[in-house]
């Protein structure tokens, strides 16, 4: 099926939607993107989603070429031109076509990218029986040589990491920080319950700080179960009573084993499931 792809200011066959091989977004990994869902024919945190766009290309002087009301109009017409209602959006802003060298200011114009898709989710036996996962030998960017708060084109450190965890028959690896503690995982953030207590790594931990964990954190502020940050190592993991990832693919997901260690119980725990189903409920109000 040929999709419809908004490209710059329209929406254009997807084989006319074409970008320069000079387009530093290729040469160099230079610009930014975000990954969002629909339910039901809306967009799950739109301006969440758009504001982190623009802190990304601030942070890299990047200057996004329209404004976010446009962009926010141009992602629902994205949608609605390929009759998704439950669907993966996926925003892209390029450096736009240079020279074969670095310098960004000899980029001329930055190129907006909007796809919609379905989304390809994990088996529900995933969901039911948790994910096992390892910890990737890869540590997560230092946050002094490439803010991981960034969510850059330049995804390389977590495919390295997601090798490592496919290679250990895992779809997920948790990466630590330069300091050796729990960053997160390649796609997704990373939350412990112990003795009832929700804990997640803080955003200065070196990750990026997810749409899907804070939607989650209120969740748990709202169903009354005590939620922080901390600095978590992975001795903490090992020894929770419930681990589990989030993320805008892969939503709520317990995970059952970290490096051959059982958590807590072997199976997904009580709070968990809890926040599993508030996050479906939330996503579809
Ligand atoms: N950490 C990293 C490094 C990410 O890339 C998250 C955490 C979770 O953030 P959100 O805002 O989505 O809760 C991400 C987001 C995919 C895919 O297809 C991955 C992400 C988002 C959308 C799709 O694997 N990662």
């Amino acid at each position: 099926m040929s999709r419809t792809i908004f490209i710059n200011d329209r929406l254009v066959p997807e084989a006319e939607a074409r970008i320069s091989v000079f387009d530093h977004g290729l040469l160099y990994g230079d610009g930014v993107f975000e990954g969002l869902r629909s339910y039901a024919g809306r967009v799950f945190r739109l301006d969440a989603h758009l504001d982190r766009l623009w802190a990304s290309a601030r942070a890299i002087c990047l200057e996004i070429p329209l404004a976010k009301e446009a962009l926010a109009k141009a992602v629902i017409d994205t949608l609605a031109a390929n009759g998704l209602e439950d669907g993966y959006i996926r925003l892209i802003v390029t450096r736009g076509a240079g020279t074969l060298g670095l310098d960004p200011n000899r980029c001329s114009n930055p190129q907006v990218i909007i796809i919609a898709d379905t989304i390809s989710l994990y088996p529900q036996e995933f969901y039911d029986q948790g994910l096992r996962i390892v910890t990737a030998a890869t540590q997560r960017i230092q946050p002094a040589a490439l803010s991981p708060r960034i969510k850059s084109l330049n995804y390389l450190n977590n495919i390295m990491a997601k090798l490592e965890g496919l290679r250990a028959g895992c779809v997920e690896a948790l990466m630590l920080n330069h300091k050796g503690e729990v960053a997160e995982c390649t796609g997704d953030n990373v939350f412990v319950v112990r003795s009832g207590r929700l804990l997640t790594p803080p955003p200065d931990a070196g990750i990026l700080e997810g749409i899907t964990r804070n939607a989650v954190m209120e969740l748990a502020h709202a169903a009354g179960i005590d939620c922080r940050e901390a600095t978590l190592t992975r001795h903490d993991l090992y020894t929770a009573d419930e681990c589990f990832l989030t993320g805008t693919a892969a939503e709520v997901i317990p995970v059952v084993d970290i490096d051959g260690r059982a958590i807590g119980s072997g199976v997904p725990g009580p709070v968990t499931s809890r926040l599993k189903d508030d996050f479906h409920v939330l996503v579809r109000q």
